[in-house]
């Protein structure tokens, strides 16, 4: 079994200050949970950024800002986002993909996300697509329900995505695959054999999902963009704290973690 990758996903979109106060929205607090992240056992850093305000941004200068101050600090693979936030135009959820990041999520798929719809219409996903694959950004194929999986396959047969892809298993958000162990089994059987994955389970799911992925040979995703509880009514401290946590759930399960470089080589990412 592969080392374990663990991405911390700092900030997102969605979670507020009310949620958890000690959610990350500057430049300095964004790059300072992520060197913290990174001591604690990440490997992969999942990037969104705020404004002034704290509002969810796509702005390239403030990715940029962050991204330099991180690496200035640790050797973390940084991971943009281009979901953004729901209603965010094509343009917007590309800019940050401006600045070469070794990897950047992407999408395949439109899903009801709450009361609202994250909307990924085929020509957007194929754009960000091609985008990537001229930069030589490797993505991360974001899986909110199952059939993102064969869009990603086509998405293959056309050229714009190559094998082995990598994916991330969204599970729980209210619109999306249920976060449940049967629904991790099927879907990771569903990839093709030379493809890695990681799950995120939302809220509660987080931390069951994250061990049985574990448990399963693929890798986990943390943080306040999909929990911010520690345990139940007690938010967390800190990303780094669900990251601790993490790993003691591997190595209990004699699961070793991969530090940058490692999981630099799991993802093919070495000599890119
Ligand atoms: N904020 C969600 C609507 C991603 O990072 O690519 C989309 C999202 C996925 O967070
Ligand atoms: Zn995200």
């Amino acid at each position: 079994m592969d080392k374990l990758i663990i991405t911390a996903a700092l900030t997102g979109a969605e979670t507020t200050r009310e949620d958890n106060p000690n959610l990350p929205l500057t430049p300095d607090e964004i790059a300072g949970a992520a060197v913290e992240a990174c001591r604690a056992g990440a490997s992969i850093i999942h990037l969104h950024v705020r404004d002034r305000e704290g509002k969810p941004t796509q702005c390239g200068e403030v990715f940029g800002e962050v991204m330099e101050k991180i690496k200035a600090r640790c050797s973390a693979i940084l991971q943009v986002s281009t979901g953004g936030a729901v209603g965010m135009s094509a343009a917007e959820r590309s800019t940050p993909l401006q600045l070469s990041p070794e990897m950047a999520t992407l999408t395949t798929g439109t899903v009801n996300f709450g009361d609202e719809v994250f909307s990924n219409p085929r020509p957007l996903v194929e754009e960000l697509a091609g985008i990537m694959q001229k930069r030589g950004v490797k993505p991360e194929v974001e899986v909110f329900d199952a059939g993102m999986i064969d869009s990603a396959l086509r998405l293959v047969k056309k050229g714009l995505l190559q094998e082995p892809l990598h994916f991330d298993f969204v599970m729980g958000v209210p619109g999306g695959i249920a976060a449940d162990i049967r629904n991790l089994v099927f879907l990771a059987e569903s990839l093709p054999a030379d493809s890695t994955w990681t799950v995120a389970g939302i809220g509660r799911h987080e931390l069951p999902l994250g061990t049985a992925g574990i448990l399963m040979g693929g890798h986990v995703r943390v943080g306040f963009e999909d929990n911010i509880y520690y345990e139940k009514g007690v938010p967390a401290e800190s990303n780094a704290q669900l990251v601790e946590r993490i790993v003691r759930v591997a190595e209990i399960h004699q699961r070793a973690v991969a530090s940058p470089d490692e999981a630099r080589q799991i993802l093919g990412l070495a000599g890119r």
